[in-house]
C-alpha cells in the first residue's frame, strides 16, 4: 500500500518538550505551591516511564508520605497538574522549546506531496494547540488534518487508542500511514495499531529498545547537520531523512523485507 499519511507524536518528537517544558513547568508549580520538590533531569527521565503528566505526578505523590487521604492526594495532583500546564503554556509562548531538526522541513515536503498529516499524542489538546501556535512556523500551524490527544483517547500510550482514533478520522488503514515517535511507549502504541514507525530519539529515550521500528535516528536531520541513522532497512549511516527516503523505507517494509531496523 502506498504511504498516504504521516502521524506525528508531540512531546519529544516535534520539540524537546519534556526536558525543557513539562519538567521545568512541574518544578515551577511545585515551587509556587511551597513544596520542596524538584525534578532534576535524571529523575524526570525515570518518571517518564509513566505516560501522562497527571499519572506521572500521581505516581510520584503516591510514593511520598503524609497524605490525609487518597482524595486529598488526588486533589493536590489535579491542582498541581493544572498549574503545571499554565507554566507550560508560558514556556511555549516564550520560545523555550524550538522544533526539533527537520520537523518543519518534512512537514512542508509531505504537505507539498499531498500526504495527510496528523498528530497522535498523550498530552492535552490545549498543550498541542499552544505548541502548534508557538513552535511551528506560521505556515504550518494548520497543516494537521487530524489531532488525536488525551481528549480523544483517555487511555494513553502505550495503548494504541490514539492511533486508532487518528486512522479512523483520516479514513485510512494502518498500512497507509507512518508514525514518527521518540519513545518506547510511543513506538508500542503505533505498532499495536499496526502502524510502521520511525523513531527519532532524544536524550531521555536513546537507550530504549526500539526493536520493531522501521528506522531509528538521532533526529530527522538537516542538510547542514545530518542525522545519525542508528538503524534502517539500509542499515546505519548518516543523512537527512526526507520524504523520498521515508517512502523507500516504507515500501521496503511493506514489501515484506525486514522492517526491524533496530540499532545494531
Ligand atoms: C508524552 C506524555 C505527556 C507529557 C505531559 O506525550 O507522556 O504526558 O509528558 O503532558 P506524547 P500532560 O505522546 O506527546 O509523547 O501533562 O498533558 O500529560
Ligand atoms: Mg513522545
Amino acid at each position: 500500500m502506498p504511504l498516504k499519511a504521516l502521524i506525528f507524536d508531540v512531546d519529544g518528537t516535534l520539540a524537546d518538550t519534556e526536558r525543557d517544558g513539562h519538567r521545568v513547568a512541574f518544578n515551577r508549580a511545585f515551587a509556587e505551591a511551597g513544596l520542596g520538590w524538584h525534578w532534576d533531569e535524571a529523575l524526570y527521565g525515570e518518571l517518564l516511564d509513566i505516560a501522562g503528566g497527571k499519572e506521572r505526578l500521581a505516581h510520584y505523590c503516591a510514593g511520598r508520605p503524609g497524605w490525609a487521604s487518597q482524595a486529598d492526594m488526588e486533589m493536590a495532583v489535579a491542582r498541581l497538574h493544572k498549574a503545571k500546564n499554565a507554566h507550560y503554556a508560558r514556556l511555549l509562548a516564550e520560545g523555550a522549546m524550538p522544533a526539533r531538526p527537520g520537523i518543519a522541513r518534512l512537514l512542508r515536503e509531505a504537505r507539498n506531496e499531498g500526504l495527510r498529516l496528523a498528530v497522535a499524542t498523550t498530552t492535552s489538546r490545549e498543550n498541542v494547540d499552544g505548541l502548534l501556535r508557538h513552535v511551528l512556523p506560521p505556515d504550518l500551524a494548520d497543516c494537521f488534518a487530524a489531532i488525536g490527544s488525551a481528549a480523544e483517547a483517555p487511555v494513553k500510550k502505550p495503548a494504541p487508542d490514539v492511533y486508532h482514533w487518528v486512522l479512523d478520522r483520516l479514513g485510512l488503514d494502518a498500512g497507509e500511514a507512518l508514525a514518527v515517535e521518540d519513545s518506547l511507549n510511543g513506538l508500542l502504541a503505533a505498532r499495536r495499531a499496526g502502524i510502521a514507525a520511525l523513531v527519532t530519539v532524544n536524550d531521555y529515550t536513546q537507550a530504549q529498545d526500539f526493536a520493531g521500528a522501521l528506522a531509528v535516528a538521532s533526529s530527522l536531520g538537516e542538510p547542514d547537520a545530518p542525522a545519525e541513522i542508528l538503524g534502517s532497512p539500509d542499515g546505519p549511516g548518516r543523512g537527512v531523512i526526507d520524504l523520498e527516503l521515508i517512502a523507500r523505507w516504507f515500501a521496503a517494509a511493506t514489501a515484506g523485507t525486514d522492517p526491524a531496523g533496530s540499532p545494531s
